[in-house]
Parts: C-alpha cells; sequence; structure tokens
C-alpha cells in the first residue's frame, strides 16, 4: 500500500494524508479514543469491499452477489460472538452513536424515562444528553459521580424509584474507574429496566482480560471498534443471554432497527476490518497489550501524583485518566491541550465532574494510554512522558481566559501566538520526537 495512484492523482490530498501520517509518526497520540490499526485492518477496510451493496443479512440480501459478502460479514459476527461470549452480534452499526440510537429505537417509545451518567460527568452525548436526539426523543434523568469521582448510586436509586426507567446505561467515557456493572445490575432488574453496557472505550481491555466482562449483567452491549480494540471506525451492538432470557425477540428487535428501521447498505469494508480486529483481538499477543495498557496508564498516574498533578477519582483502572487542572487554575483545559498540542502531545480539554467552568472552556483534560502502547511504550515511557506533560502544564499554568465574551478570542490569540515561540515548549516537542522515534509506528511498512 504505497498510496502512489494517490500521489499521482490527486497530490494536494497525499500531501494532506503524509503530513498526517507524519504527525501521528512524531508525535505521542494520548486520546484515550484513539489507536492505530494494523497494516491488515487498513487493508481489510481499504479495500474492493467498498464497492458492494449488501442490504440484509448474510442469506438474506435484497441484492445479488453476496455470496463472498455473506462469508465476511458471517466471519466477522462469529468471530464476535465467540470473543465477548455472546449469541448475538450485529457489526454492520456505522459507528457507536448509530448503534446506540439504535437500542432505543428497538427498546423503547418516544417519551420513555432513559437513565445514562451526565455528559458533563464522564457519559456520552447519546446516553441522554440534551442537546443529543437521545434526550430530546426520551425523558433523561441522568445520574452523577460524587465528589470523590464514583457512581453516586444514592441519588440514582432514588431516581430510579421516583422515575422507573425503561433502559440504563453503565459505560462512559471519562470516568477511570472500572465499570460498576454488578451494581448496575442489580438495580436494573430491581426495577425491570433494559440494562445497556456501552464498552465503547474499554472493549480492548474486555477482550483482552484487563476489565470484566459486562456480558453476563447487562441484556445489551455496545462498543465502538476503533478504541482498545485496535479496529476499523466502526460499532457493533451484541444481546446477551441474559438479554434474550429477558425478551426472546430482543436480537431480531435489533436486527430489524438496524436494517430496515436505520440503516441502508453495511459498510462491508469495515465489517472486514471488524473480523481482522477481532481474531487479532483473539490472540495471546492482545492479552498481553490489554494488560499493558492498563500498567502504563497507572505508571503515568503515578507520576502524575508525584509531580502534585491531581486527577479525578486520584488514579485510574483503566486506560484513562481524567486530569484535574483547578489546583492550578479553573478552566485551564484549552491551555493545557493546545499548550500540549505545540509540544507533540495530544489530548483532549475535558469537563471534570462538577465543573466550576463553560463545558466549552473546561478544567481538565483526558487523556490515556492504549495508542503509545501499541507502538511499545512501557512504564519508563510513561514516567518520562509524565513528566513531560508535568513540565508544559508549568508553562501554561498562569493563562486564564476573560469571564466574558469579550476579549476571549483576542487572549486566545495572544496565547497561541505566546506558545508557538516558546523555547521550553520547542524544547520538550524535541524529547517527545525523540521519545517517538525509538517506537516507529508502522515500522518496515512501505505506506509512502
Ligand atoms: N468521541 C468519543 C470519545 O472520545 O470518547 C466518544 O464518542
Amino acid at each position: 500500500m504505497s498510496y502512489d495512484t494517490i500521489r499521482k492523482e490527486d497530490p494536494e490530498l497525499y500531501g494532506y494524508m503524509k503530513s498526517e501520517l507524519e504527525r501521528q509518526q512524531n508525535g505521542l497520540e494520548m486520546i484515550p479514543s484513539e489507536n492505530f490499526t494494523s497494516y491488515a485492518v487498513m487493508e481489510a477496510s481499504g479495500s474492493i469491499l467498498t464497492n458492494k451493496y449488501s442490504e440484509g443479512y448474510p442469506g438474506r440480501r435484497y441484492y445479488g452477489g453476496n455470496e463472498f459478502i455473506d462469508k465476511i460479514e458471517t466471519l466477522a459476527i462469529e468471530r464476535a460472538k465467540k470473543l465477548f461470549g455472546v449469541p448475538y452480534a450485529n457489526v454492520q452499526p456505522y459507528s457507536g452513536s448509530p448503534a446506540n440510537l439504535a437500542v432505543y429505537l428497538a427498546l423503547c417509545s418516544v417519551g420513555d424515562t432513559i437513565m445514562g451518567l451526565s455528559l458533563t460527568d464522564g457519559g456520552h452525548l447519546t446516553h441522554g444528553f440534551k442537546e443529543s436526539v437521545t434526550g430530546q426523543l426520551f425523558n433523561s434523568v441522568p445520574y452523577h459521580v460524587k465528589e470523590d469521582g464514583s457512581i453516586d448510586f444514592d441519588e440514582l436509586r432514588r431516581n430510579v424509584k421516583e422515575h422507573k426507567p425503561k433502559l440504563m446505561w453503565v459505560g462512559y467515557t471519562a470516568y477511570p474507574r472500572e465499570f460498576p456493572f454488578e451494581k448496575f445490575a442489580e438495580i436494573a432488574d430491581e426495577c425491570g429496566a433494559y440494562l445497556v453496557a456501552d464498552i465503547s472505550h474499554i472493549s480492548g481491555l474486555v477482550a483482552g482480560g484487563a476489565h470484566k466482562s459486562p456480558v453476563e449483567y447487562a441484556h445489551i452491549v455496545t462498543t465502538t471498534t476503533h478504541k482498545t480494540l485496535r479496529g476499523p471506525r466502526g460499532a457493533m451492538i451484541m444481546v446477551t443471554d441474559k438479554g434474550l432470557r429477558k425478551d426472546p425477540d430482543l436480537d431480531k428487535k435489533i436486527s430489524k432497527t438496524i436494517i430496515p428501521g436505520m440503516q441502508g447498505g453495511p459498510h462491508n469494508h469495515t465489517t472486514a476490518g471488524i473480523a481482522v480486529a477481532l481474531l487479532e483481538a483473539s490472540r495471546p499477543e492482545f492479552r498481553q497489550y490489554a494488560e499493558q495498557i492498563v500498567k502504563n496508564a497507572k505508571a503515568l498516574s503515578d507520576e502524575f501524583s508525584r509531580k502534585g498533578i491531581k486527577m479525578v477519582s486520584g488514579g485510574t483502572d483503566t486506560h484513562l485518566i481524567l486530569v484535574d487542572l483547578t489546583n492550578f487554575g479553573v478552566g485551564l483545559g484549552i491551555f493545557a491541550q493546545e499548550g500540549l498540542d505545540i509540544a507533540g502531545i495530544t489530548v483532549n480539554k475535558n469537563t471534570i465532574p462538577r465543573e466550576p467552568n463553560s463545558p466549552f472552556y473546561p478544567s481538565g483534560i483526558r487523556l490515556g494510554t492504549p495508542a503509545l502502547t501499541t507502538r511499545g511504550m512501557k512504564e519508563g515511557e510513561m514516567r518520562e512522558i509524565g513528566g513531560l506533560i508535568a513540565e508544559v502544564i508549568n508553562e501554561v499554568k498562569e493563562y486564564r481566559l476573560p469571564q466574558g465574551k469579550e476579549g476571549r478570542q483576542e487572549y486566545l490569540d495572544k496565547f497561541r501566538a505566546e506558545i508557538r515561540a516558546n523555547a521550553k515548549l520547542a524544547d520538550i516537542r524535541r524529547r517527545v520526537v525523540a521519545i517517538s522515534s525509538r517506537f516507529p509506528l508502522y515500522d518496515g511498512m512501505k505506506m509512502w
């Protein structure tokens, strides 16, 4: 895969793709929902399989010519069922948000009460956020975390008693501790709600045995395929044995909601990429990978503690760390993210529980170790990188956004000019490039 044809046919696009590759190669990718897929996954998802329409399911397609597509989708389905230990898997959702929407549409009527963790406390848009259709079509009663960063089960139990939800979400995008599947199952079973585990962030950890599985507790499990699972951008919906005991038609309801309910032709190139990723995730090396992700996150959080960097819940059990910057300054997330960007370390600004600032200018940063672990980095590198992050925070910690909108853009422009000219950040970037070059990305692959 040389991209020679793109280079000749579309030099402008080629240039951007090459720059993006170099950015990925030379920097430290620490957004916890990102990863580097294998070359085999990229071959599958960049293949001729994109040419085919195949509305329906294996053996039941609307169009002809699907004999091989049927085999590919069946392979992906069977691998998913085996890896996660479920009786039903749908590999067609285009991504995580449509997968979650399909679950609502299969199980709920408009106006039903649903519960998910509040977005600003670490939940997801599709778990009932007010600006998402999931918060508009359904009566969303969010739950929250306590001061210590753990789920507030007292509030949850009170709300469940009062509002009797039809569906509850357990699964998060910015929650650093082990997901409490059993406690949710207890509460959902008591009130008769469907429990849906969204394991998008941790599905690779679950597959690799580094996080407990939700399968015995939830009725349905959804996941994206491109985070810790290290596949192409896509998603899956799985129904568990427990789900089928509650509703023997649950699998059929999900199938029907995906197509003809919500989607058209599946993205067969993605399905093939998912099949490859599931095979890779079933290998012993993947178990080591999953364990190392968590060891790396713990090493990084230990380094943060040593440097006086506060973390929500004080650390992590997973791949993810949520840094609380309020001891340096409220609303510092944007300055930390952009300072780190200049240094070649990619993270995202994030709200912290009980965020004292606007969600657009939050007080935290979210980071994680899946992508760096894919490159082969271990605890030693995490300590080194933790030290670099602390140095960057030190460079930006005095910046404060003006209170109102007035003057905000000018302040940000000035900040951006200053960090671009900052010699210390330039020096950190050189050290970042040196670390990255010790762990070549797609080493030996003739990509360009
Ligand atoms: N955008 C994903 C994440 O970063 O967690 C969630 O959809």
